[in-house]
């Protein structure tokens, strides 16, 4: 099976998109380009993640667009979400891919070289590497790794890398030129104006590095 399209990667935060709500920010990011959307609420709860997370997966329905769901194998499968995204503290990646069974989508945060090392390319299909920069989004986030950290950890890496933390349009040549498949970005399109058009000059930047560099 052909990986996910990682290349835009929204992150749902419910209270940066509170302006919009998540669904209707994910149904504009998805307008404007986004290739894959992970619901992810810390406060929720099991029963608050899949409420909202059906109202996501209606939104996406049709759009090809897969759903991920943040932390709670639980929330994942009732949801009949396409993927879920663990990190280091949570379940161990072999046992969540029992659970969840070959067709779905496995990922997996990563911060480290050790992390990236020990990563399994038959239980997780893309890792989440960062934070690249220091962000406020994630108040408890580990040690910003930059530019460099970002390619090393990709080049170590089994699987596909996504890039998070702290990433704007203006990143996009250099995250994609250290190796990473595709940008995760929360506040560039949450809470946004217009999140459409963020979503839309994200995607161009992608494109347009594509058609320069790729
Ligand atoms: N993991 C590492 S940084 C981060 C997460 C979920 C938040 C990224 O948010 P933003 O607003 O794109 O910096
Ligand atoms: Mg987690």
């Amino acid at each position: 099976m052909r990986g996910p399209d990682l290349s835009l990667y929204l992150v749902l935060d419910p209270d940066l998109c509170r302006l919009h709500s998540m669904v209707e920010t994910a149904r504009a990011a998805v307008s404007g380009g986004a290739t894959i959307v992970q619901l992810r609420d810390k406060a929720a709860g099991t029963e608050g993640l899949v409420e909202v997370g059906r109202a996501l997966k209606a939104a996406l329905a049709g759009s090809g667009v897969p759903l991920i769901v943040n932390d709670d194998l639980e929330a994942a499968l009732a949801v009949e979400a396409e993927g879920l995204h663990l990190g280091q503290d949570d379940m161990p990646t072999g046992a969540a891919r029992q659970r969840i069974g070959r067709g779905r989508i496995l990922g997996l945060s990563v911060e480290t070289e050790a992390a990236a090392r020990a990563v399994d390319p038959a239980d997780v299909d893309y890792v989440g590497v960062g934070p690249v920069f220091a962000t406020p989004t994630k108040p408890d986030h580990k040690p910003p790794i930059g530019f460099d950290g970002l390619a090393r950890l990709a080049a170590i890496s089994p699987v596909p890398s996504v890039a998070i933390g702290g990433l704007k349009a203006a990143h996009v040549p250099p995250v994609l030129d250290a190796g990473a498949a595709g940008m995760a970005v929360v506040s560039a399109i949450c809470g946004q104006p217009d999140p459409e058009a963020a979503a839309r000059a994200l995607s161009a930047a992608i494109l347009n590095w594509r058609t320069t560099s790729g």
